[in-house]
């Protein structure tokens, strides 16, 4: 395995896409190269914060655990951004920046949170921004339709995801697009790959391995 020098940075990937637009299979089929090391999202910590269940409680009552649930994935989601590792190229699974700009967006949006908790996340985001590394070289965007993603959230059937509807997926693939494809929405960190990510599973494969130079940042 090559490894990078000590104090140097790795080739960082965010991929990003909708609640089921199958970024675990992609992280999957980039796991079996030793040279990356790639970051599953936190999300078993998000159901055991000594012993809570935040993501179970954030769909039980949206409104009232959705600051608790954005606090914490804010924390999480920073300590996966400044983990270190000796493989030249790191992907991680979501990132502060989704965390903010589509999540805590969206909870703004429709009143989930209140504007005074929506800004003291912010407070965290803007000065974690300016006193850490979060510097990212690639986003790699897992585009889906909505429809999509909704008949694979509820043929994977996660326990709780199941107040999830057709319409919160509706306007969160919108916050993507706005963000990801249109870039008319906040600052985006790095250059976007877009990649169909409707595609069934038994052909999508075929898709990554086309790019995986690109994502590997290896010379053509
Ligand atoms: N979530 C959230 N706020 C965040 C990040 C995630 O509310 N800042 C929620 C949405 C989902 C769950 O956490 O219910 C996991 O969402 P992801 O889209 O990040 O992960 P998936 O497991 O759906 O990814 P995929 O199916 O693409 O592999």
């Amino acid at each position: 395995m090559s490894q990078i020098e000590p104090n140097s940075r790795p080739f960082t990937v965010l991929v990003e896409g909708n609640i089921g637009s199958g970024k675990t299979t992609f992280l999957n089929h980039f796991n079996k190269f030793e040279d990356v090391c790639v970051l599953a999202e936190p999300i078993d910590m998000w159901r055991n914060c000594k012993g809570h269940n935040l993501l179970g409680l954030l769909y039980e009552d949206i409104k009232k655990w959705s600051f608790t649930f954005q606090s914490y994935v804010q924390l999480t989601m920073l300590q996966q951004h400044l983990r270190k590792t000796a493989c030249p190229v790191k992907l991680m699974e979501r990132s502060i920046y989704s965390a903010r700009i589509c999540f805590v967006e969206k909870m703004k949006q429709d009143n989930l949170i209140s504007h005074a908790a929506a800004a003291v996340i912010d407070k965290h985001f803007q000065w974690i921004k300016e006193n850490t590394d979060l510097k990212v070289d690639l986003i790699v965007y897992l585009r889906t339709d909505p429809q999509t993603v909704y008949d694979r959230m509820i043929k994977r059937n996660r326990e709780e995801e199941k107040t999830v509807s057709l319409d919160y997926l509706q306007a969160l693939h919108q916050i993507h697009e706005d963000w990801l494809y249109h870039k008319t929405i906040f600052e985006l960190p790095a250059e976007v790959l877009v990649l169909n990510a409707n595609l069934d599973k038994s052909v999508i494969n075929e898709e990554y391995s086309k790019f995986e130079p690109l994502i590997l940042n290896k010379k053509l």
